[in-house]
């Protein structure tokens, strides 16, 4: 039965705050900060736990293999000999964030009837741009049965960020939806990661009738305010967009629009004077996961919204009765948080039969369990990134990666693979 799959990324062994991501205000304010690799991976495996427990189907993609010595080497230079930025480049755990991993368009909206994936080519960060080609390899084969159709990165120099710029709306689940590309332009103090011509290439490929796609631009305001992607201010689920008044360029183009293709569609602004821009990014408020439970439309949200005074008010006000958003729930993923990464970052969301997914990428409590059992014994206490050329700790972040792919039954899997 197709349903929604959250496929949350582990975080990797190496996770560190090398402050590597302009305009990523958590990450570059964090810079050179001490970092928890195994309480960041425990912290992500409980949320795991908490949306099993709300009846959701769950997910998995691997960290990468960390230094990425393939990436080195075709910048010929080696691990031991490359300038501490490289070595930090090389070493990110930066594939933690799924929902940057692709974008995904359901069969139900897809000309062909298959769900469509496409990597996304992440090249606006030198630490992320590197990711593809191993995320491509775990889409091909978590993905492999017909029912999906993996595409490769959107060629240079067209910047692509994944699921983060894109949202998708339907009248009910099951239903064909209106899918909203959010692209970026460039002018303001940091960069633009999404270039429109991606958003459109995208669209493309997946099939998607032009009539129920829309192209919207992301606020300047909202970029130059810290939100580098279109989920620090916006969120989408089903009939429900909850975005920041402040999300979009047009935003009463966004919403005739909207409401033009979808007139179901319930529009949840929050406006600036209850909670400002600064606001929303310190507290990722919109990095939430809006998902259906028994319960109705759920928000899960980082504990940094309910430490917000005026976001905490903001959801007091706004959720229960019969609205849009009937429950709050509240997870921990402080060591994520610090470096931008919210819920909905840790995950990418796919709509597809679970039945038609390799199963060694779903989880359930035993095999989430097994996991945390090899991150407790292998995963870093803590990482300096001061040390992130020290040979002992590049030495255990590899051991750690190969115990956690021989745990899964996964061991190998690149092999093959290989692209680049
Ligand atoms: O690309 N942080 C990530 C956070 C990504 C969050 N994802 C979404 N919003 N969907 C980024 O900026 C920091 C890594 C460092 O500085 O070491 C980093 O890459």
């Amino acid at each position: 039965m197709v349903t929604e799959i959250n496929f949350d990324g582990i975080v990797g062994p190496s996770h560190n705050y090398a402050g590597l991501s302009a305009g990523n205000l958590a990450a570059t304010s964090n810079a050179g900060q001490l970092s928890h690799p195994r309480a960041a991976a425990l912290e992500g495996l409980a949320k795991m736990r908490a949306n099993l427990a709300l009846g959701l189907t769950q997910g998995i993609l691997l960290p990468h293999r960390r230094p990425d010595r393939d990436w080195l080497a075709r910048l010929a230079t080696s691990y031991d000999t490359a300038s501490p930025l490289l070595q930090a480049q090389a070493m990110s755990a930066s594939a933690m964030w799924a929902a940057n991993a692709a974008t995904v368009s359901p069969a139900m909206d897809c000309a062909d009837g298959r769900c469509h994936l496409s990597v996304a080519n992440l090249m606006t960060m030198a630490h992320r741009s590197h990711e593809w080609p191993e995320t491509l390899a775990q889409l091909r084969l978590a993905f492999a049965d017909p029912a999906f159709a993996v595409h490769g990165p959107v060629p240079a120099p067209f910047g692509d960020e994944g699921a983060a710029n894109h949202m998708r709306l339907c009248p009910e689940h099951g239903a064909p939806g209106i899918e909203v590309f959010v692209y970026t332009l460039p002018g303001g103090p940091f960069p633009a990661r999404q270039h429109p011509e991606a958003s459109a290439t995208v669209a493309r490929r997946h099939g998607l009738d032009p009539a129920r796609t829309l192209f919207v631009e992301q606020s300047p305001a909202a970029i130059a305010a810290g939100a580098f992607h279109n989920d620090v201010v916006a969120v989408a689920n089903e009939r429900v967009l909850l975005a920041h008044e402040q999300a979009f360029a047009d935003r009463d183009g966004v919403y005739a629009e909207l409401r033009r293709l979808m007139p179901e569609v319930e529009i949840v602004e929050v406006p600036t004077a209850e909670v400002s821009l600064a606001d929303a990014i310190a507290s990722y408020l919109f990095n939430a996961q809006l998902v259906t439970t028994a319960d109705g439309p759920t928000l899960i949200v980082p504990a940094e919204a309910r430490g917000n005074a005026a976001v905490w008010r903001w959801l007091e006000r706004h959720r229960g009765g019969n609205g849009p958003i009937r429950r709050v729930e509240v997870v921990d993923v402080k060591q994520s948080m610090a470096n931008g990464g919210g819920p909905a970052c840790l995950r990418l969301r796919v709509v597809a039969d679970p039945a038609t997914i390799d199963p060694r990428f779903l989880v359930d409590p035993a095999r989430l369990d097994r996991i945390a059992a090899v991150v407790q014994r292998w995963w870093p206490e803590t990482i300096d990134p001061r040390m992130l050329g020290d040979p002992t700790l590049v030495a255990a972040i590899e051991t750690a990666h190969d115990a956690l792919l021989a745990a899964l039954g996964l061991s190998g899997y690149l092999t093959g693979n290989q692209i680049g």
